[in-house]
C-alpha cells in the first residue's frame, strides 16, 4: 500500500492517468545561454585530464567537496574512479587532490601543504578575482562587505581571504545589524552567482547606511550568471511553467527559479526529467526550460525528449547572447 492506501497497482494506474491526462502538443521555449559555463567546463576538464594522466592511472584521484554544483557530474565522475571528500583530513598525505569550482580559503591551501597533498586548483577564475578583491581592499583598511549566501562554499572560500575584515550580508534585512570599525571605509563584493535583482536591493541598503560605499571595479555576478538570468526573462513572459534544471544545492540555479517566482510565473527546480510533476503540465501549452551552469545539456535533451513522449513537441530556442568564453586550465594539467 502507498502512502495514500492503494495497491502498487492502483498507484501505478493513477500515475498513468495523471500522464494521459495532461497530454497534448505543447511549445518550449529553450533559453540561451543555459547550461554550462566556462568555470564548469574548465573544473571538470581538470578533472578528466588528470584522470587520463598515464602516470596517474590506478592512484586514487580526490575532490575536495562537489567539483560543480551537480548530482550527475560528480556520479558521472565517482564511476570513473574519483573520490569526493567532504574535508581534507580524508585525503591520505601525498595524495592529489582537486580544490572545486567554488574555491577555497588560505586556510585549506595551507591545510593541504602542511599534509604534503598535491593540490589542483579548479577555482573559476571569475571567483579568484573576487578572493583579490577581499584581499586588496581589506589591506587597504576597508571592511568587506560580501553579499552572499552563509554556508555555501564559494562564500566560506571569499570570507577566509580576510575573516577579520570581512562581514557577510545574506539579505536587505541584515544591512541595518551590520557593525564596522569606519563607515567611511567600507567596501562591498559578492557572491558570483546571486540575482541581480536581489543584489541591487542589497546594495541600496547599503548604500543607504554607508553613504561612502565602495564598489568593485567590475561586477562581482558573473557573465554566466547575468546571462542566463537575462536569457530565461526574456521567455518567461510566453510561457505558462518555467522549468529549471539544476541540483536543489545549486546557487544560480536556485536564483533562476526564484526570480521567476517573484515575476509571478509557476516555475520548478529538476534535477533531471524525473523531476517533472504531471500536475505541473496541466494547461500548460508552453514551457520555458533553461539549465543553471552546472548542468549538463544532455539532461536538457531528455527533458525535451521526455515532453515529446507525451505529445508533439515544437522547440523555439531564443538567444539574448552568445558565449565564447574560455578559460585556460590551470598549470598543473596543461599540456606541453
Ligand atoms: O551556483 P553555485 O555557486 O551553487 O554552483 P554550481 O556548481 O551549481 O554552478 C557553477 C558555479 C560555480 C562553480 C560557482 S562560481
Ligand atoms: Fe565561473 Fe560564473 Fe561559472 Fe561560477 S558561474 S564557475 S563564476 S563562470
Amino acid at each position: 500500500m502507498d502512502s495514500e492506501g492503494r495497491s502498487p497497482l492502483a498507484a501505478a494506474c493513477a500515475a498513468a492517468d495523471a500522464w494521459v491526462g495532461v497530454a497534448g502538443p505543447r511549445t518550449v521555449l529553450l533559453a540561451s545561454p543555459r547550461s554550462w559555463c566556462a568555470g564548469v567546463e574548465r573544473a571538470v576538464e581538470v578533472v578528466e585530464r588528470l584522470l587520463e594522466e598515464p602516470g596517474r592511472r590506478g592512484r586514487p584521484l580526490f575532490v575536495r567537496k562537489q567539483i560543480v554544483h551537480n548530482t550527475h557530474v560528480v556520479r558521472g565522475l565517482e564511476r570513473r574512479g574519483v573520490v569526493f571528500v567532504e574535508e581534507l583530513d580524508e585525503v591520505p598525505e601525498g595524495a592529489t587532490v582537486v580544490f572545486s569550482a567554488h574555491g577555497v580559503s588560505p586556510a585549506v591551501r595551507e591545510e593541504a601543504r602542511g599534509r604534503g597533498l598535491e593540490a589542483v586548483d579548479a577555482t573559476c577564475p571569475l571567483v579568484t578575482k573576487v578572493h583579490a578583491e577581499a584581499r586588496r581592499f581589506s589591506a587597504r583598511g576597508d571592511t568587506v562587505v560580501l553579499i552572499g549566501h552563509d554556508g555555501h562554499e564559494e562564500v566560506e572560500g571569499t570570507l577566509g581571504e580576510a575573516p577579520e575584515h570581512s562581514v557577510l550580508v545574506q539579505s536587505p534585512s541584515d544591512v541595518r545589524d551590520v557593525e564596522v570599525p569606519d563607515p567611511d571605509r567600507v567596501t562591498y563584493l559578492t557572491q558570483t552567482t546571486l540575482a541581480a535583482d536581489e543584489t541591487a536591493e542589497a546594495v541600496d541598503a547599503l548604500r543607504a547606511r554607508f553613504p561612502r560605499l565602495k564598489e568593485p571595479p567590475s561586477d562581482d555576478i558573473c557573465y554566466a550568471t547575468t546571462n542566463r538570468q537575462n536569457a530565461l526573462e526574456a521567455i518567461v513572459p510566453g510561457a505558462g511553467l518555467v522549468l529549471v534544471i539544476g541540483s536543489a544545492n545549486s546557487s544560480n540555479s536556485l536564483r533562476l527559479v526564484e526570480r521567476t517566482r517573484r515575476a509571478g510565473t509557476a516555475a520548478h527546480l529538476i534535477g533531471d526529467a524525473t523531476g517533472i510533476r504531471p500536475g505541473w503540465l496541466a494547461g500548460v501549452a508552453t514551457v520555458a526550460l533553461t539549465a543553471g551552469a552546472s548542468a549538463p545539456q544532455a539532461l536538457v535533451d531528455e527533458v525535451i525528449r521526455a515532453l515529446s513522449g507525451l505529445g508533439p513537441v515544437t522547440v523555439q530556442e531564443h538567444s539574448t547572447a552568445v558565449e565564447n568564453v574560455r578559460f585556460a586550465p590551470p598549470k598543473e594539467v596543461r599540456t606541453p
